[in-house]
């Protein structure tokens, strides 16, 4: 019966299933930042996975740019309840990057140029969930926005998603990082809405 109007309801009925609870649609990019903008230049930037046992391996800008790249498209969404659909983005897989890694710790902290930090386990940075990324929008990645590049770990809240990323810490125990610390949650599932410590 009646005429099913295609379009704006259709695609709002969508939308809808791919919003977590408590959080709202946004069409801008909101800037969520605890300092100032860390300004590092790519002739100097690099990025390193440290292990358990003391290995450090380390990629300049050049050999971050000469590994393959990908192009996900994915849905943030920021604890401060705002999402953000169909962002798109280009960078390099995690898995790519630990692909000569050995390892067998479960925690990883994440750390920033500027000081932040962020906690997750190992293995929510494997099998396609995550990438370091240098491209938004076929733009190259804002400053204000994580440039030169940040880690993208979109099925976690977006505090997870480390801007200016600098390194990765593999730990055998876990260690809470900067807003971890502050009372948000340790895991970060907005699909669960883990948002505070005890959610
Ligand atoms: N280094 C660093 N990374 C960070 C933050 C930060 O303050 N410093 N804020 C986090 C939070 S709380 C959010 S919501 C997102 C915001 O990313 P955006 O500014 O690109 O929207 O970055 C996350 N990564
Ligand atoms: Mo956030």
């Amino acid at each position: 019966m009646g005429v099913v109007s295609r379009g704006f309801r259709g695609r709002r009925r969508d939308d809808d299933d791919r919003l977590p609870p408590g959080q709202y649609l946004v069409e801008d990019f909101p800037v969520l930042s605890a300092g100032p903008t860390p300004r590092v230049p790519r002739e100097r930037w690099e990025f390193t996975i440290g292990t358990e046992s003391g290995h450090t391996h380390r990629w300049s800008w050049d050999e971050l740019m000469a590994l393959p790249q990908e192009t996900p498209t994915v849905d943030l969404h920021c604890v401060t309840k705002w999402s953000k659909l169909d962002t798109r983005w280009q960078g390099v897989s995690l898995d790519v990057l630990f692909e000569n890694v050995e390892s067998a710790a479960d925690h990883a902290l994440i750390h920033s140029y500027g000081g932040y930090t962020t906690n997750l386990p190992v293995e929510d940075l494997l099998d396609g969930k995550a990438w370091i990324a240098h491209r938004f929008d076929s733009e190259e990645l804002a400053p204000q926005h994580g440039g030169p590049a940040r880690l993208l770990v979109p099925h976690l809240y977006l505090w997870k998603s480390a801007k200016w990323v600098r390194g990765i810490h593999l730990l055998d125990e876990d260690h809470p990082g900067f807003w971890e610390t502050a009372g948000y949650h340790n895991y970060g599932d907005p699909w669960r809405e883990q948002r505070y410590e005890g959610d």
